[in-house]
């Protein structure tokens, strides 16, 4: 199992000094500042790698082995007439990543909206600071301040009811805290950020998409990478869709085991596999993720360990609870990818074999709290989830 951790770049508070402290061995960045469809070069590449691999001869070594993520051109998802350029540009930056040794790669096919949270200071009974998603309060943006056409069709009464409730209780702040939650988007997204107006429109253009077009669009992006990737060396995690459901009328096509299912029958190829982020996955129910990870071993490039805790009377609803404490058997799935791991070693040269495993989301805790975090990539508490996994690693490692 490979250790890594998110890095941000240059102006993320936890810095790569931080990061040898945590005893993690591998970076996962991207080069943030491109935007989105232009071409990573190599020598931007090559000069972000030796910037976090600088201090590498002084100190315990870090490399930058994953890129989380290069973002999907939004012309892509929506499969327009021209987005082929975008695809080509994808398909350099990946190469180009491939010529400096980065052949982990990231990404996401969710439309318009990345990763979604509706508070992101909720607090704990321990004090400490955790990101969440309530379910109803996401409602009551929809309804009441996007204002989304036609978006009664996709609530009960009930749900109606109790959204216009949420809504009457927000004051001011916290409706604009919400709405920029929601679009202006959290750390690490690959979306653009909008305003309320703009949002509607991106919105509005998926109007004759929906999940058959997607698939089909991601399928046809995935036909003309992977094919390169494969003769790279290159493999391809694609991230689930979070919170793994429908959004906003907007069609979400990588949440079930189903959904990877189908994803796999129509592209077999070995390069095309996904990041098992447990959080993401665990907070539907229907999600066994030990399962998952014994059914998808072989075509999980990466792994995101993190725990959700749902809301008993709302399963959509949840916050990101301690790292082995959640709804999710952390001990069983990590089980489950040292077993992967195993085959893999047996069945190869033993190269290339590893899982590379990131703490994901950490709360925000002791002398986290009152820094300038970017929210859920907070020092201490990533650390704490990583502490609490390497053990779990290795005491299962001595057994196995
Ligand atoms: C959130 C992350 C996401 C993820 C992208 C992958 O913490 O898991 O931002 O990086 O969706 O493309």
């Amino acid at each position: 199992m490979r250790e890594s951790w998110r890095w941000f770049g240059p102006n993320d508070p936890v810095t790569l000094d931080d990061i040898r402290q945590t005893g993690a061995t591998d970076v996962v960045s991207a080069l943030h500042d491109v935007p989105t469809g232009d071409v990573w070069t190599v020598d931007e590449i090559r000069q972000y790698k030796s910037n976090i691999e600088s201090g590498n001869d002084e100190h315990s070594p870090l490399t930058w082995s994953v890129v989380e993520s290069i973002p999907v051109h939004e012309d892509v998802k929506l499969g327009r007439d021209g987005c082929e350029t975008y695809i080509d540009s994808w398909i350099t930056s990946m190469e180009n990543l491939a010529k400096c040794g980065v052949k982990i790669i990231c990404y996401n096919f969710m439309p318009v909206i990345d990763w979604t949270r509706t508070d992101l200071g909720y607090r704990l009974s321990s004090g400490a600071y955790a990101l969440r998603f309530d379910q109803k309060k996401f409602a009551a943006f929809d309804l009441f301040i996007l204002r989304r056409a036609n978006a009664e069709a996709d609530y009960s009464k009930i749900e109606i009811a109790e959204a216009k409730n949420i809504y009457s209780t927000l004051s001011l702040d916290e409706r604009d805290e919400l709405t920029n939650n929601i679009i202006a988007g959290l750390p690490g997204k690959m979306t653009d950020s909008y305003t309320l107006a703009d949002f509607r429109k991106a919105l509005a253009q998926y109007e004759n998409v929906g999940h058959k077009e997607l698939r089909a669009n991601l399928y046809r992006f995935l036909a003309k990478v992977l094919p390169r990737a494969e003769a790279l060396g290159v493999r391809l995690a694609i991230h689930p869709d979070d919170p793994p459901r429908d959004m906003l009328g907007l069609p979400r096509v990588i949440c079930t085991a189903e959904d990877l299912d189908k994803l796999f029958t129509d592209q077999p190829n070995p390069a095309n596999g996904i990041t098992l982020c447990v959080g993401t996955y665990g907070s539907r129910p229907d999600n066994d993720l030990p399962a998952m990870a014994r059914r998808f071993g072989s075509r999980i490039h990466f792994a995101h360990l993190r725990g959700v805790s749902r809301d008993a009377d709302e399963q959509r609803s949840f916050y990101e609870a301690n790292h082995l404490d959640s709804d999710i058997d952390m001990v069983s799935v990590v089980r489950e990818l040292l077993a992967e791991e195993r085959q893999r070693a047996q069945a190869s040269d033993g190269t290339g074999n590893e899982i590379f495993i990131r703490p994901d989301h950490g709360h925000q805790m002791m002398d986290d709290i009152g820094k300038a975090v970017n929210p859920g990539y907070s020092g201490i508490g990533r650390l704490k989830g990583l502490a609490e996994v390497r053990g779990v690693i290795r005491a299962l490692s001595a057994t196995m």
